[in-house]
């Protein structure tokens, strides 16, 4: 298939990149300035299908550079990064990898929500700086069976977490679009209004402008000074400034966060914090779950090259 032009914008995991390497004419965009826009001047119309990552995507202004792109290959479930409302618009076809990440991802959030609520990174340090010799016992921290639990976006991964939380007994809402149907958790109309019925707020809505700052200074300040906010989502979600805000001043308990505003870029003034567990974007970051979400991401691209369609396609 050395004749179909495959684009990869961004690193790509090795297994993904040496195969789209070996089976397709496959150019990487040059990450930026005028050796990108010279690429894009010269290659850009040679260009049929974009393999990319959630990290990188496909914007609106390299999409308009690529006059005729069939599909956008994403590695990744979220695809906020690319322009789905153009791609829609001009029939381009986008897939990402959703349902296989599923469990590491939810994994992910309930390791962030045991370990702010009863401090087990934050204890490790204690351990390690000598102050159990020096000082006695850890402090008392909070217990994370049997809350009351808010997911904000039921979907595909919310579902796992609540799933994963029934069995520590949490109490579980959620808030999304519009009801999920079949599911007995109780559904609140407003991110206010899940904020201010749970005691533990996590945030596992899909990233890009409909859901963008949804987590406002409102909705933390509902969350309370008892409570704490989980977010495994995208940093887009929460407002970033409201949130080291209300941490400062108490007025949140403590927050578990794998994503950001501006990653890799963590506000400087949580790095102190106790009560704060910050992780470098692994939700998904396991092994067995990348591979997955490779072969899945392969499976995407032979298959559109095979007869135009893809197994997980994104619906605008
Ligand atoms: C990946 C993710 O880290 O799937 C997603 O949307 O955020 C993560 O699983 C990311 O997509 C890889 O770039």
């Amino acid at each position: 298939m050395k004749n179909i032009a495959v684009l990869q914008v961004g690193p790509l995991m090795p297994a993904v990149q040496d195969s789209i390497r070996s089976e397709y004419n496959t150019l990487r965009l040059p990450d930026a300035g005028t050796e990108r826009e010279e690429f894009l001047h010269q290659q850009g119309a040679s260009v049929e299908i974009a393999v990319t990552s959630g990290k990188f995507g496909v914007g609106t202004e390299l999409m308009g550079a690529l006059p005729n792109l069939r599909a956008v290959i994403n590695f990744g479930v979220g695809y906020d990064t690319t322009d789905v409302a153009q791609a829609a618009a001009r029939g381009i076809t986008v897939s990402n990898t959703p349902d296989v990440l599923n469990d590491c991802v939810a994994d992910t959030a309930v390791a962030l929500y045991l370990d702010v609520l009863r401090q087990v990174s934050a204890a490790d340090r204690f351990v390690r700086r000598g102050d159990w010799l020096s000082k006695g016992n850890y402090p008392l921290a909070t217990k994370a069976s049997g809350k009351r639990v808010g997911i904000l976006g039921l979907g595909r991964i919310g579902r796992v977490i609540a799933r994963r939380l029934e069995g520590f007994d949490c109490d579980i809402s959620y808030h999304s679009r519009n009801p999920v149907a079949g599911v007995g958790y109780e559904y609140k109309a407003s991110p206010v209004e899940l904020a201010a019925g749970c005691d533990v707020l996590i945030v596992a809505a899909a990233g890009g402008p409909e859901s963008a700052r949804l987590v406002n200074a409102e909705v933390i300040e509902a969350i309370g000074p008892q409570g704490y906010l989980i977010n495994i989502a995208r940093g887009s979600v929460v407002d970033e400034d409201a949130l080291v805000a209300a941490l400062l001043a108490g007025r949140l308990a403590g927050a578990g966060l794998d994503v950001f505003a501006d990653e890799p870029k963590v506000p400087e003034d949580l790095l102190g914090l106790d009560n704060v567990v910050l992780l470098p974007h692994l939700g998904s970051g396991t092994h067995e779950t990348r591979a997955a979400m490779a072969e899945l991401t392969l499976a995407n691209l032979r298959q559109f090259v095979a007869d135009g369609t893809v197994l997980t396609a994104v619906e605008a």
